[in-house]
């Protein structure tokens, strides 16, 4: 089978911000669609996505010459090419020739990368996620615990809390659980705004987003509103955290806005364990600095290790970043998003590296979504132990959950 025809055009995500999709054709008439997502708390270590900077058009934001490049440069190099998946994703990494694909894009390169998995699918009449594990993975696959952003804060909800994302995670296999008890919790959390005559305006990722007076009434509020309907934390679900830290992080203090304090991360390490200890959290994604491994490595070694610390920002998906924290014994988790890399080559790579750690892996969306739900397969076909794509609200976000839901469904 070969690569007939690659066409990329500028589409907009769930933020109104321009983004790339991408239709790859085979030369069976197979078509591939692809878009991909971009996140607001980016990791400076995440590979670089393409923008024009032309300040005419959607304030800078464009991505013309990402889909520029697609319709150029990579489709001169991929035409004609056998569609397999490794072979063309180091085609476009050798193409691109810098280490963080700032020379091409890595929203041009993940959108073929993308479309040709999905397109190799369609021609081959099997799911996504079958094709994925056959041609990636060689055990059979099992579903993702689901990890969903109940509440919003820091970047993604105009700074209402400096911790990012409250996050909620039912304690259950089937994706048709978790959903309706994610599902049941966030509605019952918008019950008790709305008794409180509080707004139940949601963030990015379809999270309540209520202006609260501190970070500690968020998991008051969770916990509340799950025990009225029957859940009960550390049981039904279980709690985790997004701190996002790096967004709070300047000149070597960490400054809490909402609490009006500016602290050292030895105190934000005792914090963090007494919230452990208050309410039960369970997974603490992002609580230092990207590149403050000594305090990573400090709190790892002070939390319970049946407790998760997971890296986003620190790891970018990117190998090397890896192996480093694996080193300093920095986390026992990862984030996995495929646009923090660029390829779904170098994704799978990141995935299989922390399988080997014994890392628990995390499947992510970005904050600006599309309605492309490659990630549910994507987290099935490698058996990751989490699948985290916001609020149960929004169809940038349900496209994923659905998609799970299909899935369990064999459809
Ligand atoms: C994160 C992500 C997604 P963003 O920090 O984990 O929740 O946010 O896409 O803005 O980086
Ligand atoms: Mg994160």
């Amino acid at each position: 089978m070969k690569i007939k025809d690659i066409k990329a055009i500028e589409i907009l995500d769930s933020r109104g911000n321009p983004t790339v999709r991408t239709f790859l054709t085979l030369d069976d008439e197979s078509v591939g669609v692809a878009s991909v997502p971009s996140g607001a708390s980016t990791g400076s270590h995440e590979a670089v996505e393409l923008r024009d900077h032309d300040q005419k058009r959607y304030g800078g934001a464009g991505v013309l010459t990402a889909v520029n490049n697609v319709n150029q440069q990579i489709k001169t190099a991929l035409m004609n090419q056998t569609a397999d998946p490794k072979t063309v994703d180091e085609t476009m990494i050798k193409l691109d020739g810098t280490d963080n694909k700032s020379g091409l894009g890595a929203n041009a390169i993940l959108s073929v990368s993308q479309a040709l998995i999905r397109a190799i699918s369609v021609s081959r009449k099997i799911p996504l996620w079958k094709f994925i594990n056959e041609y990636y993975f060689s055990e059979k696959p099992f579903f993702p615990k689901i990890m969903f952003n109940v509440v919003n804060g820091g970047k993604h909800a105009n700074w209402n809390f400096d911790i990012q994302e409250f996050i909620v995670i039912p304690q259950y296999q089937l994706p048709s659980e978790s959903i309706k008890v994610g599902s049941e919790i966030h509605h019952s959390i918008q019950k008790s705004l709305k008794s409180k005559k509080l707004s139940v305006l949601v963030g990015d990722e379809g999270g309540l987003s209520p202006a609260l007076s501190n970070n500690e009434e968020a998991f008051q509020l969770i916990i509340e509103s799950a025990s009225q309907i029957g859940y009960e934390n550390a049981k039904q679900y279980k709690l985790a955290i997004d701190g996002a830290a790096s967004e709070f992080f300047k000149a070597g203090k960490y400054i809490l806005k909402k609490d009006n304090k500016e602290i050292s991360g030895e105190e934000l390490i005792k914090y963090y364990l007494e919230i452990e200890k208050k309410y039960l959290v369970y997974s603490f994604e992002d609580v230092f600095q990207e590149d403050d491994w000594d305090n990573w490595t400090k709190f790892k070694s002070q939390l319970n290790q049946n407790n998760l610390v997971v890296g986003d920002d620190l790891f970018c998906t990117n190998t090397k970043r890896m192996i480093l924290g694996f080193e300093k014994k920095a986390a026992n988790a990862t984030i996995i998003k495929p646009n923090q890399i660029g390829t779904i080559y170098e994704t799978i790579e990141a995935i299989k590296l922390a399988k080997k750690y014994g890392w628990a892996v995390a499947v992510s969306h970005r904050s600006g979504e599309t309605e492309d739900p490659f990630i549910a397969d994507l987290a099935y076909a490698s058996s990751a132990d989490f699948l985290k794509t916001g609020a149960p609200c929004r169809s940038d976000r349900l496209s994923k959950y659905n998609r799970l839901i299909e899935i369990e469904n064999k459809l």
